[in-house]
C-alpha cells in the first residue's frame, strides 16, 4: 500500500462506498466516481465547449469544481429547507471580510470525497497540484479578522449550527504583493476574471438600499451630491459552506452593488444614455475593492458607504427570512442572533432600530429591547487608530434618519450616566456616542456596545484590557455585557488539509475523532515520550519541509535547505507585530557568526511573509529592511549553510497552508498588550512548531495549556510595557547592552543598506530617535536568551519533538469548534439544527 493510500484511508476509516455515498447525498443519477466520469466530462464539454485534446488545467479545475458543486447542491438546498421548516434560532455573522482562500480541496475533504477524488484524478491523468493552483485565493480580507470569520463559518457548518455569513462581494480582494528592489509593490487582485464555480448569483433576492444623497465618481473618488436621494441594489452572491462530513451546507451570502433597474433610458437622449450608464458604474464601485488598510479608517467615504451597504442588505434579508416563519416582532431575539465582526457593521444598531420603528411601527422601548437582545459585538483591536469614528456630517448627508436614531440613543445614554454619576461631566463626555469637536464624530465602538447585549474580546488578556482601559467607562456602566471568547482556527483546513502527513500520524495513534472533537488530542500527551510516535511526528515534519521546499523551488526558483531550522514569522506587517525585532535578532546572530566563525550554532532559515498597508510607510520600510538583510546574508559566503533569510512575497491563505506545516519555530513577538489574540500562533502550534513569543494575546493561553516549559516566552509583560510609558528610553539599551549596540551599529553603518541612507535614517528614527514606541530594544536581549534556549533544545531532536507533541496535544482548545460552542452557548443561545 502506498503512503498516499495509507494516509487517505487512515483519515477516513468510515468512508462510505461510492454507491452509498450517492444515496447519502441524495444525488439521484449524478455520479462522481472513479469509473463513471459523466459529470466531469459533461462539464468539460458543455461549460467550456472544449475538445478533449485542448483541455488545460483551468478547464479541468472548473469542471471538477462544478462536479463537486453538483454533488453538494441538493444537500445545500435541503439545509435551507430544513431551517425554514424547523424555524430554529439562526445566527448571522456580519463581516466586512471573509478571507476564504481556495475552496475546491477544502470542499472535497469536508465532503469526504478525497479518496474518490484521488482515484479519479489519477485515472484521468490530472496533474493535481497544477489543477488546484488554477483556483485563485478568495482574498476578501486583510488578515486575522477575515480569516477568523472564515474559520467560524467552517465550524458552524460542521457543528450543524444554522449559521450564515454576510459580507461584500469585492471584485478586487486584498492587493497582490510583489517585491521590487526590496520594496513592496501592489497590484490589483482581479480574482473574478474567470467564472467562479462556487458563486451562485440570486438576482431574485436583490434588495434596495436607500440613501439621502446621490453619489458620483470624480477623479477616482466618490463624491456626495447633497439632497438628491438615491437607491442602490444589493445582489446576493451565495457560496456554499460545507460542514465536515457533508451533512450541513450553510451559506455565505456576499452582496454585489448595482444600480436599480428602473432607469428610464427612453426618456433620455443619446448623450444622456451614456451618462446613465456611467451612473450604473458608480453604483458598482461600492463593492469594487476591499480596503487594504487594517488600521486607519478616517477620511474614507467609500468605506463608510460599503459598511452601510452591508448592513442594510443583510438586515433586510434576515428580517425577510424571519418574517417568513414568524408573525410577532417580539420573537426576533429568540429567532435571530446577529454577531458584529468588529465595529464595521455596527450601523446595524441604527438600521435595526429604524426597521422596528418605521417599518414594524413599534414604540422606542420595545424596538430598543429587541435590537439590543438581537445584536452582539466582537472587538478585535485596542489600537486607538483602528477604532472607527465616522464624521457625523456623513450621517447627516447619507442617512439622516439613522442619525436621528443615534442621537436619541445617545441622549438616553446620557440620562443614564447622569442618573448614576450626577455631575460627572468628564465621564459623560468620555462615554457618549458622539465625540464633540471641530468636526463631531460618531464612535462606532460605543454605538455597538450600547446597542447590543454582549461585547467580547478575542483572548483573555485582550478582553481584560478592553474592560479595564479601552472602554472602561462603558464596562463600568454595563459590566454584565462584557465577556471573553478566545479565538480558534478550524482543524479541517489547518491540520487535516494542510498537513496530511501529521494528520494521518495522529489518526494512526488515536483514531480520527479529533477531526470534529479536538479535545481528543489530549490523548497524545502520553505519547510525547513514545519513541515510535516521536519518530513518526519527526518524519511528518520532514515530509512537510520537503513538500514546501519542493513547491518553493518549482514556483520561484528559491532553494532552501530542509535540514536547517525553519523559523517563521508570517502575518500583516505592523510595527507592533515587530518583524523588525526579528530582524534585529537575525543581525545579532549574523554578528556573532562574523565575530566567531567557528561558533557552534544550528543552521537556520528565517522566513518572513506578510503585506503592509499601501499607505503605511514604516511597515513598507520594514519589508525593505528584511529584504536587504536577506540579500546581504545571501551574498556573504561566510553565511552559506549557516544563516538564510527569505522574504516570501504575496502572503495569502494558500501560502500559509504550505509554510506553517513546514515550520519548526513560530515567532509571536508582538509588543505585549497590542496583539488582541493572533490566530497564526494557533496554526503553528497545531502543526507542531515550537513558539518563541511574548506574553500577549492568545499566546498566553497557549503557553498555559501546553505548559510554559514547552514554550520559549520572553520579554516585557503588558503591565511592564504600560508602566514604562513615562520613562522608557531606547538609548539606555544602546548604551548599556553590548550586543544591542553592536546590532544597531551594524545597521546604522549601512551594512545592509548600501547607497540607501534614507532607509538607514528611517530605521534610526523608528528605533532610537523616535523613542522606539514598540520596545524593540527593551526586548531584544531576552529574545536572544530565549533563542539560545531554543537552539540548544533543537540539538536534542527527541526532546524537541516531545515538546512539539505536547504542544499539538494541548492545541485542542484553540479549535474554532470550541470558540463557536462558547459563542453559541453564552451569546447566541443557539442550538444545532441537523438535517433530517
Ligand atoms: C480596521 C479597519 C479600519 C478601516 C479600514 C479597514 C479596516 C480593516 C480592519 C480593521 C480592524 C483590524 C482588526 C484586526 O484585524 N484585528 C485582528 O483580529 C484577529 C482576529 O480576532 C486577531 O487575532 C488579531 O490579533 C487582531 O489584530
Amino acid at each position: 500500500m502506498s503512503n498516499e493510500q495509507r494516509a487517505t484511508e487512515a483519515h477516513y476509516p468510515h468512508q462510505p462506498a461510492p454507491d452509498d455515498m450517492m444515496r447519502e447525498y441524495g444525488c439521484g443519477p449524478i455520479k462522481f466516481t472513479g469509473s463513471d466520469d459523466a459529470l466531469y466530462e459533461r462539464h468539460l464539454l458543455f461549460d467550456n465547449v472544449v475538445a478533449p485534446a485542448d483541455i488545460g488545467c483551468r478547464e479541468q479545475y472548473e469542471a471538477i469544481a462544478r462536479a463537486v458543486r453538483d454533488i453538494l447542491s441538493q444537500r445545500w438546498l435541503q439545509t435551507e429547507e430544513t431551517y425554514g421548516r424547523v424555524n430554529p434560532k439562526r445566527i448571522y455573522y456580519l463581516s466586512m471580510e471573509f478571507l476564504i482562500g481556495r475552496s475546491l480541496s477544502n470542499n472535497i475533504v469536508n465532503l469526504l470525497l478525497e479518496p474518490l477524488a484521488k482515484k479519479f484524478l489519477h485515472e484521468h491523468k490530472v496533474d493535481e497540484l497544477a489543477m488546484l493552483a488554477e483556483e485563485p485565493d478568495a482574498g476578501l480580507g486583510n488578515g486575522g479578522l477575515g480569516r477568523l470569520a472564515a474559520c467560524f463559518l467552517d465550524s458552524m457548518a460542521t457543528m450543524q449550527l444554522p449559521g450564515m455569513g454576510y459580507g461584500l462581494r469585492y471584485e478586487y480582494g486584498i492587493f497582490r504583493q510583489t517585491i521590487v528592489n526590496g520594496w513592496q509593490s501592489e497590484q490589483p487582485d482581479n480574482w473574478l476574471r474567470r467564472p467562479d464555480p462556487w458563486e451562485i448569483e440570486r438576482p431574485e433576492e436583490a434588495v434596495t438600499v436607500r440613501f439621502g444623497c446621490s453619489f458620483e465618481v470624480r477623479a477616482g473618488s466618490l463624491h456626495i451630491v447633497e439632497g438628491v436621494p438615491s437607491n442602490l441594489i444589493g445582489i446576493p452572491c451565495d457560496r456554499p459552506v460545507v460542514g465536515y462530513g457533508g451533512k450541513t451546507i450553510n451559506t455565505l451570502r456576499l452582496w454585489a452593488s448595482a444600480a436599480p433597474d428602473t432607469f428610464d433610458f427612453q426618456a433620455f437622449s443619446a448623450g444622456e444614455f451614456v451618462s446613465a450608464l456611467a451612473e450604473r458604474l458608480t453604483a458598482e464601485t461600492v463593492t469594487r475593492v476591499l480596503y487594504p488598510d487594517d488600521s486607519t479608517s478616517m477620511g474614507q467615504g467609500l468605506r463608510f458607504v460599503q459598511e452601510y451597504f452591508l448592513v442594510a442588505c443583510s438586515l433586510a434579508d434576515l428580517v425577510r427570512r424571519f418574517r417568513q416563519g414568524n408573525s410577532d416582532w417580539k420573537d426576533l431575539p429568540d429567532k435571530v442572533a446577529i454577531q458584529l465582526n468588529d465595529t464595521h457593521p455596527s450601523l446595524s444598531v441604527a438600521e435595526l432600530m429604524r426597521i422596528l420603528l418605521d417599518e414594524a411601527g413599534l414604540g422606542w422601548d420595545e424596538a430598543w429591547d429587541i435590537t439590543r437582545r438581537s445584536l452582539a459585538y466582537t472587538n478585535h483591536t485596542l489600537l486607538p487608530e483602528a477604532l472607527e469614528r465616522w464624521p457625523l456630517r456623513w450621517f447627516e448627508l447619507m442617512m439622516p434618519r439613522h442619525l436621528e436614531i443615534i442621537l436619541e440613543i445617545d441622549r438616553r445614554l446620557g440620562d443614564e450616566v447622569r442618573a448614576r454619576w450626577p455631575g460627572d461631566n468628564d465621564r459623560l463626555r468620555r462615554i457618549s456616542i458622539v465625540e464633540q469637536g471641530q468636526q463631531p464624530l460618531v464612535r462606532m465602538a460605543h454605538l455597538a456596545i450600547v446597542g447590543s447585549h454582549s461585547t467580547n474580546g478575542v483572548a483573555a488578556i485582550h478582553s481584560r484590557l478592553l474592560r479595564e482601559s479601552t472602554v472602561k467607562d462603558l464596562a463600568d456602566l454595563f459590566p454584565e455585557r462584557f465577556n471573553n471568547k478566545t479565538n480558534g482556527i478550524t482543524p479541517r483546513r489547518w491540520l487535516l488539509l494542510a498537513n496530511p502527513g501529521l494528520a494521518s500520524c495522529i489518526t494512526d495513534a488515536i483514531g480520527d475523532r479529533w477531526i470534529t472533537d479536538m479535545a481528543e488530542l489530549e490523548r497524545l500527551k502520553p505519547l510525547a515520550g513514545d519513541r515510535g510516535f516521536v519518530a513518526a511526528v519527526r518524519l511528518a515534519k520532514r515530509e512537510a519541509k520537503l513538500r514546501f521546499a519542493h513547491w518553493l523551488k518549482s514556483s520561484s526558483g528559491i532553494v532552501v535547505d530542509t535540514s536547517t531550522i525553519f523559523d517563521s514569522q508570517v502575518k500583516r506587517i505592523h510595527e507592533y507585530k515587530r518583524q523588525l525585532l526579528n530582524g534585529l535578532r537575525i543581525v545579532a546572530l549574523y554578528h556573532r557568526l562574523k565575530e566567531n566563525p567557528n561558533m557552534d550554532m544550528p543552521p537556520r532559515t528565517f522566513f518572513f511573509s506578510g503585506k503592509a498597508a499601501p499607505a503605511y510607510h514604516v511597515a513598507k520600510l520594514i519589508i525593505k529592511f528584511l529584504n536587504n538583510l536577506a540579500a546581504t546574508i545571501d551574498g556573504d559566503p561566510a553565511m552559506r549553510g549557516r544563516l538564510r533569510v527569505v522574504f516570501l512575497p504575496e502572503y495569502c491563505v494558500s501560502l500559509a497552508e504550505r509554510l506553517i506545516p513546514a515550520s519548526d519555530v513560530s515567532n509571536q513577538i508582538s509588543t505585549a498588550g497590542y496583539e488582541a489574540s493572533g490566530t497564526s500562533n494557533m496554526k503553528f502550534m497545531m502543526n507542531g512548531a515550537l513558539t518563541i513569543g511574548t506574553r500577549d494575546g492568545a499566546t498566553i493561553e497557549m503557553a498555559e495549556a501546553a505548559g510554559e516549559e514547552n514554550f520559549f516566552l520572553f520579554g516585557l509583560t503588558a503591565e511592564q510595557v504600560a508602566a514604562s510609558r513615562g520613562w522608557y528610553n531606547p538609548g539606555w539599551h544602546y548604551d548599556n547592552e553590548p550586543e544591542t549596540r553592536a546590532v544597531l551599529d551594524l545597521i546604522l553603518s549601512g551594512q545592509f543598506c548600501r547607497y540607501e541612507p534614507e532607509v538607514v535614517d528611517a530605521l534610526r528614527n523608528v528605533l532610537l530617535v523616535g523613542g522606539d514606541t514598540y520596545r524593540h530594544l527593551a526586548d531584544l536581549t531576552s529574545y536572544m536568551d530565549a533563542d539560545l534556549r531554543l537552539q540548544s533544545l533543537y540539538g536534542d531532536q527527541v526532546a524537541w519533538t516531545g515538546k512539539a507533541i505536547l504542544n499539538i496535544a494541548s492545541s485542542g482548545r484553540f479549535s474554532s469548534d470550541r470558540t463557536i460552542t462558547d459563542y453559541a452557548n453564552d451569546i447566541w443561545g443557539a442550538k444545532p439544527c441537523p438535517l433530517a
